[in-house]
């Protein structure tokens, strides 16, 4: 029987609580469906950091690399640790260190639930650029707590990176439905952004077969709400990603929604699956946080391992869920454990 060993770390706030309500379904797709998993759990979080001064042991990077794929909670205990200390000490450092420079997010309205938009459909695929530009981390601050302090934080687009995550938006499209639309603000940011926009044109000679469309970020931010449903593949920087996303999930319904993949296409390294939201202290522990992202992110887990049928077994469990109990989930009335057991429930056996 075949084993896929994965390093689970729950994190901080709901992040413990989604992940909790997936792995019920993980281990019971795994025993319909003929395989194991080996799923180990690291305690790395704000928590972890108060203890130990740091967000996860100096070789946390060594511990992860050699299991077959990650599973991410959310990261983040404001009133404890800093953001940006427990960001840059967990999450951007395994994206980073792994070199997992797609991060593929999906939105779509699932069965039961409508959304806040009028849009009856649609289907967008964003893809944001994961290890560089706006979140390289570059910068410093001087003459802290003066009248003459300066802050400096620089992007880094390099064309190396720049190039592989277009290409895998044009890839992408080519799959879906040959349409890419890519995200700038070259009219403002006239180096990087305007260098972006000449290695998207590069690109497109090259695929011809996919027509691109170029947007500015805030062009693209209106888009998403008023005509998501003229967007196929969308890629963007890694701030622009981010922000998209968070869009994207509203349109969905609500953070709770949207799944995504951190990828390294070209390399043998392990992929991390994880929700969109984050870490939701103003409602974590009360058993209310909305698991469908998490669970449909270890879906998106099962299928780049290669075990489709439980994959698309646990996709449509999380419809049928949705379609049952759409206006529950819409106000907040459905807890976490009573859509996880539905979703158990549901769950189809080949
Ligand atoms: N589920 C991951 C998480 O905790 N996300 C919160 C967050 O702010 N992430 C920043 C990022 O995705 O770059």
């Amino acid at each position: 029987m075949k084993t896929h060993r994965i390093a689970v770390i729950p994190g901080d706030g709901i992040g413990t609580e989604v992940i909790d309500a997936t792995l019920p379904i993980l281990r019971e797709a795994a025993g319909r469906f003929g395989f194991a998993l080996e799923l180990q759990s690291f305690d790395w979080s704000c928590d972890y950091y108060l203890r130990h001064g740091r967000m996860m042991p100096e070789d946390g990077i060594e511990q992860i690399r050699g299991f077959d794929a990650i599973l991410l909670g959310a990261v983040g205990w404001p009133a404890r640790v800093p953001d940006d200390v427990s960001l840059h000490g967990l999450l951007l450092p395994i994206r980073k260190s792994l070199d997992l420079y797609v991060n593929a997010r999906h939105h779509k309205l699932l069965p039961g639930v409508l959304g806040p938009l009028r849009a009856e459909k649609f289907d967008i695929l964003c893809i944001r650029e994961n290890t560089e530009g706006e979140y390289s981390g570059a910068g410093g601050r001087v003459h802290r707590g003066t009248g003459d302090e300066v802050a400096v934080e620089t992007s880094i687009f390099t064309r190396r990176g720049v190039e592989r995550i277009l290409r895998y938006g044009f890839e992408q499209a080519r799959k879906r439905g040959g349409k890419l639309a890519s995200v700038t603000k070259s009219n403002a940011q006239k180096h990087s952004m305007v260098f972006w926009d000449e290695v998207t044109e590069e690109l497109a000679a090259e695929y011809s077969d996919v027509a691109v469309t170029r947007y500015h970020i805030d062009a693209m931010a209106a888009r998403f709400i008023m005509h998501p449903e003229s967007l196929d593949v969308v890629v963007a920087s890694n701030l622009f990603g981010d922000i998209l996303t968070d869009i994207g999930a509203a349109i969905q319904g609500g953070l709770g929604y949207a799944a995504s993949a951190n990828l390294n296409p070209i390399s043998d390294v392990p992929s991390m699956f994880e929700p969109v939201h984050g870490s939701a202290p103003d409602i974590a522990g009360r058993g209310i946080a909305n698991p469908i992202a998490t669970i449909w992110s270890a879906a998106l887990m099962l299928r780049h391992l290669g075990e489709e049928g439980a994959a698309a077994a646990v996709l449509q469990a999380i419809e049928k869920a949705t379609a049952e109990i759409g206006s529950r989930l819409a106000d907040n009335s459905a807890g976490t454990g009573e859509i996880r057991e539905l979703i158990l429930k549901t769950l189809p056996t080949p």
